[in-house]
Parts: structure tokens; sequence; C-alpha cells
């Protein structure tokens, strides 16, 4: 494997009208969870990618395991829980611009991930583990879980990513500083939004908090910064990459995966942490031009096609 990820995938419901969901008969089915995405956009980029996770026994655990496998992730570590259900969530367009998110994944399936459910040898065959700041907030189990994942990948020299994915419905305030902070200080590799960062560290200049950052131990600091790009930090480089533009966002969600699985595939191929950086953001602009979280993941020559469409330059 090149990337092996954790969390919780469900089945979203899109109303088809704009307005409050009470007022809507007809939705829209998809598959999203933000690290089967990213394991997603890598399968598409040609890198092998594992997807661990627990669905429900049940029609939707099943549809979500078929389409993920069938983009090529392996699922083989994915178990069928008969003892919980899938998690579903619903995502309202109140007015254009402006989404609702509503979840129904309590004790969902997948918050009943356990440190057993960590395959050490899985893990130590990877080159990075990608966790994110979501699997922890599901349950105290998915904490261990996620927890006992870092240290086998410690274990065995496999690189640890880190997104903070802040989703503030599912934490109290304090508990996602204390718990995403203990993450950041396990990290080789970090990818916040500017937004997250401000959460952890109080407002400030990207290089100040990408400081912060570094101080908990982090070798690599990659801040996004919505339509302006990122700005990355190690201990010799940094530098701002600016975004694309695009020519209609259609749907922003997804946009932090694609960028996370942009980056990683740049690492993989062997690019600078600059190259990576423009990969990554190439990546998140091109999610956001299509509905959904995944249906905007290029394939490499896509990606490619859109970088030299728009400047010049080795991605
Ligand atoms: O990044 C997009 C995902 O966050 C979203 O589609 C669903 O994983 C999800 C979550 O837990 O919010």
């Amino acid at each position: 494997m090149d990337v092996v990820t954790l969390g919780e995938t469900m089945i979203l419901f899109v109303p088809e009208h704009t307005g409050p969901m009470r007022n809507t008969d007809r939705f829209t089915t998809r598959v999203a969870g933000a690290e089967s995405n990213v394991a997603i956009g890598l399968a598409r980029l040609g890198f092998q990618a594992g997807w661990i996770s627990r669905l429900g026994d049940d029609e939707f655990g099943k549809k979500i395991r078929a389409f993920i496998r069938g983009e090529g992730v392996d699922t083989t570590r994915v178990i069928f829980d008969a003892s919980a259900d899938t998690g579903l969530f619903f995502k309202e367009k109140l007015a254009p611009g402006e989404w609702r998110v509503n979840y129904y994944r309590k004790n969902s399936a997948a918050s009943r991930m356990r440190p057993e459910d960590m395959d050490e040898s899985y893990i130590a065959g990877a080159k990075f583990l990608h966790i994110t700041g979501i699997t922890p907030a599901l349950s105290e189990h998915c904490y261990e879980t996620v927890l006992s994942a870092v240290e086998a990948a410690k274990k065995h020299g496999v690189l640890v990513v880190f997104d903070p994915n802040l989703r503030r419905k599912l934490w109290q305030e304090e508990k996602a500083r204390e718990v995403l902070l203990e993450l950041v200080s396990k990290a080789d590799i970090v990818l916040p939004g500017m937004d997250e960062a401000e959460f952890l560290f109080g407002s400030g200049s990207p290089d100040q908090l990408a400081r912060q950052f570094q101080k908990y131990g982090v070798t690599v600091v990659v801040m996004k910064l919505g339509k302006q790009g990122a700005y990355y930090s190690d201990q010799n480089f940094d530098g701002y990459v600016e975004g694309f533009e695009v020519s209609e966002v259609v749907d922003p969600v997804g946009a932090g995966d694609g960028f996370s699985a942009g980056f990683l595939s740049g690492l993989l191929d062997g690019l600078d942490l600059h190259e990576a950086v423009r990969r990554a953001n190439a990546v998140g602009a091109m999610v956001t031009m299509a509905p959904g979280d995944v249906e905007g993941l290029p394939e490499k020559e896509r990606l490619l096609n859109f970088v030299q469409s728009r400047s010049q330059g080795d991605v």
C-alpha cells in the first residue's frame, strides 16, 4: 500500500431543491467520507490506497463498500458490523452558497471501530498513514482506534499525515482542541485549513501558525488558504503556492480531501514540496467544479491537462 487511511463513510442525501428539507420529497444519494475520499483520490491517480472502517451489515453498507472497492481502493480490512447501522447525513442547500449538514451517525457501525480492527502488518506495509480529526470525535473507541493506528505507524516508520478536519457538530470545543493537538503532536505532516489552525492556536499569519505546529514536532505543515492557494513550511523551505482559477464552484465540499490526495500523490511521485502543494491545489480546485465529494477527483491525465492548460511546469 502507498497510503492507508481509516474513518467513517456515510450515505449522503442531497435534497433536489433549495430550502429546508422538510419541503423536499426528492433526494439524490451519494457516498461520502473524508478519509475514503482521500483513498479514492489516490486510487484515481494510480496509487494503492487502503481504507479501514466498519459499516452496518445493511444495504447502505454494501453500497458503500461496492462503491469504494469499485474505485480501486483496498477494502479488505473493512468490517461489516451487524450490531449497528451505516451512518447517514443530509446536506441541505438553504440558499445559494449556504449549506447545512445534518448527521444521523450517532452509534453508527463506524463509531464502533476498535483498536483490534487495526492490523499492524497492514499499516506497517504503507508509506503513509492518513488520519483526520473526524474519527476521534465519533466515540471513545474511535479515538483509541486512531491512537493505535498511529502507534503502529510510528513503530514501523510509516509517516503520519493528519488533516484536523474540525467538525464542530461532533465535538465540545475544548475536547476538540485537546484531542486535535494531541494528534498534531504525533503527526509528521499536518494539512490544516486556516480556520482550523486559528481554532487551535488563535489568530496569526500562515507562517506564524505553521511555526506553532512545528513546536509540536510536526515536520511539514501545509496550510490550505482556499482560493488563495496554500502555504507550506518544513525545516528548510517555506513558501506560498497560488490557487488555480476555477470556472464555477459547483460544490466545495471534499476539496480539502482532494487537496490531501493530490499532495500525497506528489510526494509519492517524488515531487519537491512546492510542486506537491501545486498538485494539491490543482486537485482541490478540480473537486469544487463537480457535485459531490469525489466526482471531481481526476485521473492522472486529466490532472496533468488541467495544470498544463493553466500554467507551465512539471506536476
Ligand atoms: O470532507 C468531506 C466530508 O467531511 C463529508 O462529506 C462527510 O466525512 C464527512 C464528515 O464526517 O463530515
